[in-house]
């Protein structure tokens, strides 16, 4: 039996997974309309892998009896200039997501939903290998500097990382 404030913050979450996929996607197209190709592949890619995250939790709502019930999402905008920019915009929207996460872990161990706690522990796993991926990518950008062919090397480095798991 889950309470009402539970099943509505892995509501939230369910549909945050569905923001991060559109969000990430989003940027996939804003790499597109730069040719950025590398860069592409890896936010496809990753868009893809928060469509599996949704999965899961619709899965486990499911299980638990819990209507999902999605909601109106806001259209996603990206804001950068760069590449800087955008894996900073990305990076500081993972950190939300690793928080909102957190809070309902909170939550499952305020009231005692064990299942749900156990549940949660994957994606606060998953969230800790995003956070470090984000720091990773933007320390790379940052090592490549920006010499004539940075942003070449740059979109060649974060596509190969698109490929690994
Ligand atoms: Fe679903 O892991 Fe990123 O947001």
């Amino acid at each position: 039996m889950v309470s009402d404030n539970l099943a509505d913050a892995l509501g939230d979450l369910l549909n945050g997974e569905l923001e991060a996929h559109h969000a990430y996607l989003q940027a996939a197209g804003w790499a597109a309309d730069r040719n950025l190709d590398g860069c592409k592949a890896f936010l496809l890619a990753h868009a893809a892998e928060e469509l599996g995250h949704m999965h899961k939790i619709f899965a486990y709502m499911v299980d638990l009896g819990v209507p999902i019930r999605l909601k109106t999402l806001p259209a996603p905008v990206v804001r950068a200039n760069d590449v800087v920019g955008l894996f900073t915009e990305i990076r500081d929207r993972e950190r939300a997501v690793t928080q909102s996460i957190g809070a309902v872990v909170d939550l499952a161990a305020r009231e005692r939903h064990h299942g749900t706690f156990q549940f949660l522990q994957w994606f606060v796993a998953e969230q800790h290998e995003e956070d470090s991926l984000c720091k990773s990518l933007l320390d790379k950008i940052a090592l490549i500097g920006d010499g004539p062919n940075a942003l070449y090397l740059i979109d060649k480095e974060i596509g190969h990382m698109a490929h690994r798991d």
